[in-house]
């Protein structure tokens, strides 16, 4: 089973991604854990372009286009070979990220993100989409508090920088494609503590997996 996901910065996705990947690992299942950017080697690459702030004048199609070369490369190494060995596949970003950023955000059209998209993943779109959503307000403060403690790093800052209208763009992005495809995604009030974020997302995890007659009890 493949589950992304999905929200504004800071919103806590890489902390829920750890801690349902330990609950469902401990219930049993194989977890794969991988992100975008940068869930390959190829990738890793191309993230360190994609995210540096000191990276400037970098034209919206060709940061597209990078997005769209990791996830290519990324669903062929290491996502598809992990789904067809059973494993339950958790991964932090993917297609509905391009459509919020660069769609919702920077203005492309949609429609063509869907598509480019949809060539460079060959069709695999996600089970399950859990969209940790919370106000950009909280999660700004919640990333820079992040920073302060671990040191800010000017190598991941691009999006950062961006202003509260474009991450406020994005959230309504990533609500309005949610209503749009209520079966896939599960809206997740971020703005709770980690504990009862984790419980809605093994809830909605735990209902598609009964969807799916893999429940382990
Ligand atoms: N991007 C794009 O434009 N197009 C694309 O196609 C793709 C990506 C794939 C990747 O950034 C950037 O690329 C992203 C979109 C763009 N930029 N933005 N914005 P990234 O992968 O480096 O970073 P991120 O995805 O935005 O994640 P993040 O900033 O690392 O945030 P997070 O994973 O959602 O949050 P976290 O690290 O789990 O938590 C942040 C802090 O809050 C941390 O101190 C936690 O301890 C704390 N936290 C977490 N959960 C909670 C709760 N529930 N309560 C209180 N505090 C919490």
């Amino acid at each position: 089973m493949f589950i992304t996901f999905e929200g504004i910065e800071g919103a806590g996705k890489s902390t829920a991604q750890r801690l349902l990947a330990d609950h469902l690992q401990n219930k049993g299942y194989t977890v794969c854990t991988t992100r975008e950017p940068g869930g390959c080697s190829l990738g890793r690459r191309l993230r360190a372009v994609l995210l540096d702030a000191r990276t400037t004048g970098l034209r919206s199609k060709a940061e597209l286009f990078l997005f769209l070369a990791d996830r290519a490369q990324h669903v062929g190494e290491v996502i598809r070979p992990a789904l067809d060995e059973g494993q339950i596949v958790l991964c932090d970003r993917y297609v509905d990220s391009t459509v919020a950023y660069q769609g919702y955000g920077r203005g492309m059209d949609t429609d063509q993100l869907v598509a480019v998209n949809n060539l460079a993943i060959g069709g695999l779109w996600p089970h399950l989409t859990l969209l940790l959503d919370l106000p950009p307000e909280m999660g700004l403060i919640r990333a820079g508090q992040r920073n302060k403690e671990e040191g800010t790093v000017i190598s991941e800052g691009r999006f950062e920088s961006e202003s509260l209208t474009f991450h406020t763009r994005v959230r309504e992005g990533y609500l309005e494609r949610a209503a749009g495809e209520p079966d896939r995604f599960a809206i997740i009030d971020a703005s709770c503590p980690p504990e009862d974020v984790l419980l809605q997302c093994v809830s909605a995890v735990e209902a598609k997996l009964r969807e799916f007659g893999r429940v382990v009890e």
